[in-house]
C-alpha cells in the first residue's frame, strides 16, 4: 500500500491552541507528515514566536497567527488573512480549550459559560468560517478535539464535560451536513495525558494520579506524541470515507469498568 495514503505533503493545517501541549504535539505530527502548520494562540505574540522557533528547530514549516477563537470578528479576519497569505486551509484541528475544575453547585454561571464558549462555541465559530473555503474547493478535513468527558462524567469538571459532550454531537452534525462536499469531520478523544492542564492532578502521590494509572489498562498517562497517529490518519486520504467518528486515544479506559485494587 502506498505510504502516500498518510502523506500531508502540500496541505495547509490550522491547529487552534498549538503554541504548547497537545495542540503542539498534534501540529508537530502533521508537520512531520508533510503539512505546512498554521499555529494559533491567543495569549501573546511572544508565545507564538517562541513556538514557531520550536517548530522550525524540528524542521517543520510553520507560521503563526494570534487570534481569539471565541471572537467571530477576529476569527473571520484571521481566516481571511491566512487564506490570503498562506493559502487554502485543507485541515482544521479545533484543539483550543480550557477547563475549570469546580463542583457544579459552587461554579459561577460566568465560569460555566466561559468553558462552553471556548470548548464548544469556538469550534463552531472557526469551523463555520473555514468550511466555506472547503466547500468551494470540494473537500477538507475537520478534527474536533473531544475528551473522555465526551462520554463520562467526573466530579468537578461538569462544564467541561457538557462542552465536550456537545462537541461530540457537533462533530456528528458537521459530518452530516458537510460530508456531501467531500469534507470529513471527525473527533479525537484523548484519555488522560501528561500536559500542563493535568499537571495539578498528576503529581506523584496525588490520589487522582494513582486512580488514573490503575483505571487505564495501559497502566500509564498518555504521552502527547501518542496522538500523532490518530490526527495524521484523520487528516489524510486514509480517512476519506470516515465521518462523524470520535477516535478515543485513551489507553483503553473506555473499554473497561476497571478492576478491584487486589487485581493486577
Ligand atoms: C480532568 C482532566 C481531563 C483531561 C481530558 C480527559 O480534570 O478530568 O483534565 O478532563 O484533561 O480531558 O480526556
Amino acid at each position: 500500500m502506498s505510504t502516500s495514503l498518510f502523506s500531508l505533503k502540500g496541505k495547509n493545517a490550522l491547529i487552534t491552541g498549538s503554541t504548547h501541549g497537545l495542540g503542539m504535539s498534534m501540529a508537530k505530527g502533521l508537520g512531520k507528515a508533510g503539512a505546512k502548520v498554521i499555529v494559533n494562540g491567543n495569549s501573546s505574540q511572544e508565545k507564538i514566536d517562541k513556538a514557531i522557533i520550536e517548530y522550525k528547530n524540528e524542521s517543520i514549516d510553520a507560521v503563526g497567527y494570534r487570534f481569539n477563537v471565541t471572537d467571530e470578528t477576529e476569527v473571520m479576519a484571521a481566516i481571511s488573512k491566512i487564506e490570503e497569505e498562506v493559502g487554502p486551509i485543507d485541515i482544521l484541528v479545533n484543539n483550543a480549550g480550557i477547563i475549570k475544575r469546580t463542583p457544579l453547585v459552587e461554579m459561577a454561571v460566568s465560569d460555566f459559560k466561559e468553558v462552553i464558549d471556548v470548548d464548544l462555541v469556538s469550534p463552531f465559530i472557526v469551523s463555520k468560517e473555514v468550511v466555506k473555503g472547503m466547500i468551494a474547493r470540494g473537500g477538507g478535513k475537520i478534527i474536533n478535539i473531544c475528551s473522555m468527558m465526551s462520554e463520562l462524567g467526573r466530579n468537578s469538571v461538569g462544564a467541561y464535560a457538557a462542552a465536550k459532550g456537545g462537541l461530540k454531537m457537533l462533530t456528528r452534525n458537521m459530518a452530516t451536513e458537510w460530508a456531501k462536499y467531500n469534507i470529513q469531520t471527525n473527533g479525537i478523544g484523548p484519555g488522560y495525558f501528561a500536559t500542563s492542564q493535568t499537571a495539578p492532578i498528576r503529581v506523584d502521590g496525588h490520589p487522582f494520579n494513582e486512580f488514573i494509572v490503575s483505571r487505564t489498562p495501559a497502566g500509564r498517562w498518555g504521552d502527547p506524541d501518542d496522538l500523532r497517529g490518530a490526527v495524521i490518519f484523520l487528516s489524510s486520504q486514509a480517512s476519506d470515507f470516515v465521518n462523524g467518528q470520535i477516535v478515543y486515544v485513551d489507553g483503553g479506559i473506555l473499554a473497561t469498568i476497571g478492576k478491584p485494587s487486589n487485581e493486577s
